[in-house]
This record gives C-alpha cells, sequence and structure tokens, in this order.
C-alpha cells in the first residue's frame, strides 16, 4: 500500500493512504544518497507499506523518491541534518516583529534553504494586532520592500484574531501542500487551528522572562484542510543552520543575484571584492538591498568557519 507520513513521533510514524491512517515503523535501515539524517523518514514523504499480521499496524518499505524537502542542521548531532518536511508545493516563513523578533537574517537563511529546491516561498507576518509605532511601521515597510521584488509574498495577518483568516489564506493554500515554520512562538499552531477545524494543537503563551519561546510544537505533523490542500505545522526553529554550500553555489540561491550570474569578470567569483563583479556593481547602484548582500556575506563567513 502506498501512503504519506502525516506524523512521526519517534519510531513510529502515522502513515495516511487515504483510506485510514496506519502507526507503522521502520524495519531494517535505509540508505540516503550523500545524507547524514537524524530522521529517515519525513513528514509528507511517500512510503510503501505492509501491512503486519495483526492487521493493525504496518512496517515501511520502501520510501518513495522526494521530490523536495526543507532540511537543516542538526542541533543535537555534529554533522548530521535534519529532515523538517518533504515534498511540499510551498513554504511559509510566520515571522514577527517583536516577542520573539525575527531577523532579516533568520528570514534569508531560510529562503536560501528552500531556494535550493525552488520551492516557492511566502512570508507571513503574524501579529499584526500588536505592531504599534514607527519602529513597527517601519519593519513591516522593510518586510515588503525587501520582500516582495524577489517573488516572495507577504501576507499580513493575526492568527488569534483575525475574522478574515479563512478568505484571506484559502487562495494561498487550496491544491497545495505548505510547510508552516518560524521560530518558536510566532503562532504557527495558532494559525493552524483557525484553519483546520479538527486541528488541536498546544499553544503556549511565550514567558515573559525570555522572549526565546517554548518549543510547544515538539514533532511536525500534516493536516488536511476542509477544501484540497494540506498543511505542515512544525516545531520552532531557534537557528537556521544551512547545509554546506559552495562558495560560488551560494548566490545562485539569491533570486537577485541569480539574474546577473555568469557576468562577473572572474569565474568563480565570490561577489566580496573582486574586480569586475557585477554583484558588487549592483549593490552599489541599489538593485541588490544591503540587508541582503549583508545576510549573503554572512552565510559565506559561517560556511568558511566551518571548513
Ligand atoms: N497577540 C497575538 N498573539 C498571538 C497571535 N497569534 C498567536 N499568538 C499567541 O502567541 C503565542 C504562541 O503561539 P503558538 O501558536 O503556540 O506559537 P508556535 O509558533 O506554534 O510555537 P512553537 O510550537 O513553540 O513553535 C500564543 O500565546 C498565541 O496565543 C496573534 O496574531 N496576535
Ligand atoms: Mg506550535
Ligand atoms: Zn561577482
Amino acid at each position: 500500500m502506498k501512503g504519506r507520513v502525516i506524523k512521526s513521533t519517534g519510531s513510529w510514524y502515522d502513515v495516511d493512504t487515504g483510506d485510514t491512517v496506519i502507526s507503522s515503523r521502520l524495519k531494517g535501515k535505509f540508505k540516503q544518497a550523500g545524507l547524514k539524517l537524524t530522521n529517515p523518514i519525513a513528514v509528507g514523504d511517500w512510503v510503501e507499506i505492509d501491512l503486519e499480521s495483526n492487521q493493525e499496524t504496518a512496517v515501511i518499505k520502501d520510501i518513495l523518491p522526494r521530490q523536495n524537502y526543507v532540511i537543516r542542521k542538526s542541533t543535537r548531532k555534529q554533522h548530521f541534518s535534519h529532515i523538517i518536511a518533504s515534498n511540499v508545493d510551498q513554504a511559509m516563513l510566520m515571522i514577527t516583529m517583536k516577542r520573539p523578533r525575527t531577523s532579516f537574517g533568520f528570514i534569508d537563511r531560510f529562503l536560501v534553504s528552500i531556494e535550493s529546491f525552488r520551492i516557492p516561498g511566502i512570508l507571513v507576518i503574524n501579529k499584526m494586532d500588536q505592531m504599534e509605532g514607527e519602529d513597527a511601521e517601519e519593519w513591516r515597510q522593510d518586510i515588503h520592500e525587501i520582500y516582495e521584488p524577489l517573488g516572495y509574498k507577504v501576507i499580513e495577518t493575526s492568527a488569534l484574531n483575525d475574522s478574515e483568516l479563512e478568505k484571506t489564506f484559502e487562495p494561498y493554500l487550496k491544491g497545495k501542500t505548505t510547510l508552516i515554520a518560524g521560530h518558536s512562538g510566532v503562532g504557527k499552531s495558532t494559525l493552524l487551528n483557525s484553519l483546520v477545524e479538527k486541528a488541536n494543537q498546544a499553544t503556549q503563551e511565550i514567558s515573559d522572562y525570555t522572549t526565546k519561546g517554548l518549543h510547544t510544537t515538539t514533532f511536525a505533523e500534516l493536516f488536511h484542510l476542509e477544501y484540497e490542500g494540506s498543511l505542515i505545522d512544525t516545531p520552532g526553529i531557534k537557528e537556521f543552520g544551512i547545509l554546506d554550500v559552495e562558495d560560488t553555489e551560494l548566490s545562485h540561491y539569491f533570486p537577485e543575484m541569480r539574474e546577473y550570474l555568469g557576468q562577473c569578470k572572474y569565474n568563480d567569483c565570490k561577489h566580496i571584492n573582486e574586480p569586475g563583479c557585477i554583484i558588487i556593481q549592483k549593490l552599489e547602484e541599489g538593485y541588490i538591498h544591503p540587508y541582503r548582500y549583508q545576510s549573503y556575506l554572512n552565510i559565506l563567513n559561517e560556511e568558511d568557519s566551518h571548513r
């Protein structure tokens, strides 16, 4: 039988076959080319399962090839990676200006990781009800001005108390598998509960003592929408570690740089200070945003420090 993994809690996986959800487990080991994973099977995976003799549980025989996946460095195990979810049509990064604050650097890291599979990205600014003052207005405008020209949609919402929530999100979510990611406490599960009637994800106020969040959601889980499509709720991410990207490859994952690639004087240009660099020229001319270029340099430096 073929099915899709909708939840993973350690060694058991909930596999949705369309008719029913079967608790399944892995027997033996799967070799996955080039990847050292903390989770061999991820939410979103399509798998082949065989019912066990009890007719209730099943064994996962095979993982079907992944169309794409969103992956990050493992925080627990060095040199290992963790697949957040696979086979997604788009990824929503939920961001908030405060409690917790989402930095531009964090946004850019996430976008780089989804660009490696050309997964379309959407930024969801949540907790709009708490956005007050000049700083908030400036931050909000920056998000629109920096990311929309790059092709990322920006949605503003208040997951907790927006009466137009369904109407706002349905056109984006219909017919698609959408991953929701972001820092802990931004409101991912709150949004999910508002959009999926049957969902009852725990949500929790972030503590007054720390704005780092509590990691209320601990496992990724896929939920079906009332209309066609599904949403994957995920645990909060504190830092987004990007998998090893070659220095000369990184600019491919910045859409505003991608369009100029091949136009630098040197083939192996890293766009730092090389003569005849088109990226530096475009930065100076204002076609590349300085925040984005700064993120580019930060990721480049971080990658170097790992070698
Ligand atoms: N004011 C306000 N609070 C919100 C909004 N959305 C969510 N919250 C609150 O923010 C807190 C965190 O929400 P969660 O949905 O648990 O956050 P999460 O992103 O799922 O967090 P993790 O599961 O830890 O990753 C809760 O107290 C929510 O009620 C909003 O639009 N406005
Ligand atoms: Mg949550
Ligand atoms: Zn260059």
